[in-house]
């Protein structure tokens, strides 16, 4: 059988939709773990932290605004952050400055072997509502700022 124009045209799609078919299937295979992260990522989301880390190591982050207690909060290293380099005088968590019966350490709390700064506030000076999703740091380190985020859950009458 002779093969005319229309039969390789028709074989030169079949290969292109075969082609399609196999690209699609990888960008499934490349694609499943990245879909199976995300639910674990929507799962902790309130866990979650930018640079900071409310109660560290410890989710939800649960805050009872009533509490006569402190709260910790954890300016995290990295790779081009220095913790250390950070000046406490300047530090703020939700509009409260570091608290004189809590202090702050450094301390690596997240096991990457870079020294944290672990701060402490009066819980009580926070300011926060019972609406609050979520609280902000600031301070400065090495004459730049620095601001984190982080989720809290309200909690407690
Ligand atoms: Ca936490
Ligand atoms: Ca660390």
């Amino acid at each position: 059988m002779t093969k005319t124009p229309s039969m390789k045209i028709r074989k030169r799609k079949t290969a292109g939709a075969v082609l399609l078919a196999f690209i699609m299937l990888l960008a499934v295979v490349i694609a499943m773990p990245i879909s199976r992260t995300v639910p674990n990522v929507l799962a902790t989301h309130s866990c979650t932290w930018n640079g900071i880390d409310i109660h560290p190591n410890s989710c939800p982050n649960s805050i009872n605004l009533n509490s006569k207690g402190t709260t910790p909060v954890a300016i995290l290293s990295n790779g081009d952050f220095d913790a250390t380099t950070v000046d406490p005088s300047t530090v703020e968590f939700a509009g409260a400055p570091i608290s004189s019966r809590g202090g702050w350490a450094w301390e690596d709390v997240n096991n990457d072997g870079l020294l944290d700064f672990v701060c402490h506030f009066d819980t009580q000076d926070l300011n926060l509502d019972s609406n609050s999703t979520e609280a902000t740091l600031t301070c400065t380190y090495d004459g730049k700022g620095f601001t984190g985020e982080d989720s809290v859950n309200i909690v407690g009458p």
